[in-house]
């Protein structure tokens, strides 16, 4: 199986399959295509149903879209535990998987992932107010239930979904409280985890849609080093 990824340093979707592959030690291969260099939407139209990364090649199959490729790898392996166990317990790990694919759009877009980065302060807290109550209350709820370190006790697909978003909290120093403080730890905590950062912090390229400084307009485009 071949992984097809954007830059580690910034491709949240990207991260999500990745580190259930990596985890759960799945034999894959993985390729960075370099979003926002020169060209790098062509090539994606040739290798990507939809134009966008991740995509999962198995064989002839090309899997698009981070949930159909963890679901499709859950499939592969029932033995592995990439969902709970637990059927209720299942449920409620694809129904936070489900939300965090679907919604968090403002922590997602005023908040991007940028793992090299570290900038304090810079992102309103007004603007992302709905999205981190949110948060508080479903992995508050989660953690107390399982007993941590992860949602559902183990790392599963759940805990995946939310890794990009752990780095936005850890990034931009974003107030939580203990107990989220202690998730976010537990992600980078997570072998897997650390083995894509040490591969993102070495990547060069800066993607300018991505960059905070950028974005709010201290920054002009193209002169980040
Ligand atoms: N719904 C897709 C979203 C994938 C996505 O937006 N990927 C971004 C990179 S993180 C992308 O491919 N961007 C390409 C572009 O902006 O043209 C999924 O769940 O995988």
């Amino acid at each position: 199986m071949k992984l097809l990824i954007g830059n580690r340093n910034y491709s949240s979707w990207s991260l999500r399959p990745w580190l259930v592959l990596k985890h759960f030690e799945i034999p894959f291969s993985d390729e960075v295509v370099q979003l926002g260099a020169e060209g790098f939407r062509e090539y994606l139209a040739t290798r990507s149903p939809t134009g966008r990364v991740p995509v999962l090649f198995d064989g002839d199959l090309a899997v698009p879209e981070t949930i159909a490729i963890i679901e499709y790898v859950a499939d592969l392996h029932p033995g592995k535990a990439i969902w709970p166990l637990d059927i209720q317990q299942r449920a409620l790990a694809r129904a936070a998987a489900a939300e965090m694919h679907a919604g968090f759009a403002a922590l997602r877009s005023h908040a991007p992932m940028n793992l090299r980065a570290s900038h304090p302060g810079k992102v309103s807290v007004d603007s992302i107010a709905r999205d981190l109550h949110r948060l508080e209350t479903l992995w508050g709820d989660l953690l107390a239930r399982s007993g941590g370190p992860y949602l559902f006790g183990a790392f599963t697909a759940a805990d995946a979904m939310f890794a990009p978003v752990a780095t936005r909290i850890r990034t931009y120093a974003l107030p939580v409280s203990d107990v989220v403080a202690a998730y976010v730890e537990a992600i980078y905590g997570l072998p897997a985890f650390q083995d894509w950062l040490a591969q993102a912090l070495k990547e060069p390229w800066i993607v300018d849609d991505d960059e905070i400084d950028v974005i709010q307009g201290r920054v002009k485009p193209g002169t980040l080093a």
